[in-house]
């Protein structure tokens, strides 16, 4: 995150980082105790039964130790059918992970709950995340929680300032804070709430920090609620 400050995971206790064969790979949030919903970019390649990835909730700092009981793997990734990987191209950027074993959430974890509402306009939206902190840092194997408060960008300026870099489609919304606050590659998969429910989940940008909008993917589009409602049926 470029801009805000550093936060306490006590406040955003739904909040996970995904690891894959060790390496931070983006940010999740826990939606039930056996679901984690990310970005299908962060773990693209990993459709279906993977063993590799792992999930450590409650973490301040990337490189701060784990407690064993804080720590998941993931029996297989449901992605979006509509997520096409390539370069230029992040439209339904959405995966849902199935752990191997639910996390406890009577202790410091706790779920998020999700809102599939359409925003109001100029909505005040949070964002958190151990990405970059300014562009083009390299992520920083040990750093620390940050948060920043970012507003909606109406969805015509948005594809005006991007849409030639890559599509913006309705499965996503924009946003930018104060100062060209944003997200940063490492902050993707993370969330962005609306009053404290989750609303959409970090995805890409040009930069960060550069006075464009971020991009997020919409929990609200009639295809992202679809894909998440039916996935936690039958899978979470
Ligand atoms: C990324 O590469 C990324 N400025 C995430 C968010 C933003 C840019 C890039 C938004 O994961």
């Amino acid at each position: 995150i470029v801009g805000g400050d550093f936060a306490s995971i006590a406040d955003y206790p739904h909040l996970v980082n995904l690891r894959i064969k060790g390496i931070y790979h983006g940010g999740g949030s826990l939606i039930t105790p056996t679901c984690v919903l990310t970005a299908a970019h962060c773990i693209f390649g990993q459709n279906g039964f993977i063993n590799n990835v792992a999930v450590h909730a409650q973490q301040q700092c990337l490189g701060d130790p784990v407690l064993e009981e804080q720590v998941r793997t993931v029996l297989y990734a449901s992605v979006s059918p509509n997520y096409k990987h390539g370069i230029r191209n992040y439209d339904s950027d959405i995966a849902i992970l199935k752990l191997t074993r639910p996390f406890d959430i009577t202790g410091k974890a706790s779920l998020v709950k999700l809102d599939f509402n359409e925003l109001p306009a100029n909505a005040n939206l949070t964002v958190a995340g151990w990405g970059s902190t300014y562009h083009k840092e390299l992520q920083n194997p040990n750093q620390c929680l940050k948060a920043a408060q970012v507003h909606l960008v109406p969805q015509q300026e948005c594809i005006t300032e991007l849409g030639s870099f890559s599509p913006v489609t309705e499965n996503m919304f924009c946003a930018i804070g104060e100062n060209a606050t944003d997200t940063c590659p490492g902050d993707s998969g993370g969330p962005i709430l609306f009053e404290n429910r989750l609303t959409g989940i970090v995805s890409w940008g040009v930069g960060c920090g550069l006075g464009l909008p971020g991009v997020y993917t919409k929990l609200g589009s009639p295809a992202m609620t679809s894909f998440v409602k039916s996935v936690i049926e039958r899978h979470c």
